[in-house]
């Protein structure tokens, strides 16, 4: 009689359950992105802005260190500042920290992704697929929507 065998099968068993359980909460590692849309451009413009939430549910810190689209030859990541009245917009070298257990938000005026030298125009009610780089979660790939040039990004606002 070996006792110890049954022991071990189960504590196998338990070892896969975490790990199934471990994979669908990390489905999208911790992030959870959301409301991702665009400012539809003008014709001939060659700079376009986008937008997200960006949700951290993990206990680390990660940080949002570049982006690609098809629609743009770079993908900068910015915050518009202003000084002495000016508004003026300045590079993220370092890209944006994203605390743990928290978010950060890109939006009209603050953060945001600056798109350089546009390939066509951004129209109303199209969607791209954007791909957000993160120091920890890696590679994202979600769906932007353009929406109008004045859309201030509240009116599709999901809870979760
Ligand atoms: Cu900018």
């Amino acid at each position: 009689m070996k006792p110890d065998i049954p022991a071990a099968a189960s504590f196998t068993a338990l070892i896969l359950a975490c790990l199934s359980t471990m994979t669908l909460a990390d489905d999208h590692g911790s992030l959870h992105l959301d409301n991702v849309w665009a400012r539809a451009t003008p014709p001939g413009a060659s700079t376009g802005a986008g937008y997200l939430t960006i949700h951290n549910h993990g206990g680390d810190e990660d940080r949002l260190t570049g982006a690609s689209v098809e629609f743009a030859e770079r993908v900068e990541i910015h915050r518009s500042v202003e000084e002495d009245g000016m508004a003026r917009m300045e590079k993220l070298a370092e890209g944006l920290p994203v605390p743990a257990n928290g978010m950060v938000s890109l939006s009209p005026g603050g953060y945001h992704l600056m798109f350089l030298e546009l390939n066509g125009q951004l129209v109303k009610g199209d969607t791209h697929a954007l791909t957000l780089k993160f120091e920890q979660a890696g590679e994202q790939e979600v769906t932007l929507e353009v929406r109008a040039h004045d859309s201030d990004g509240d009116n599709h606002h999901h809870h979760h």
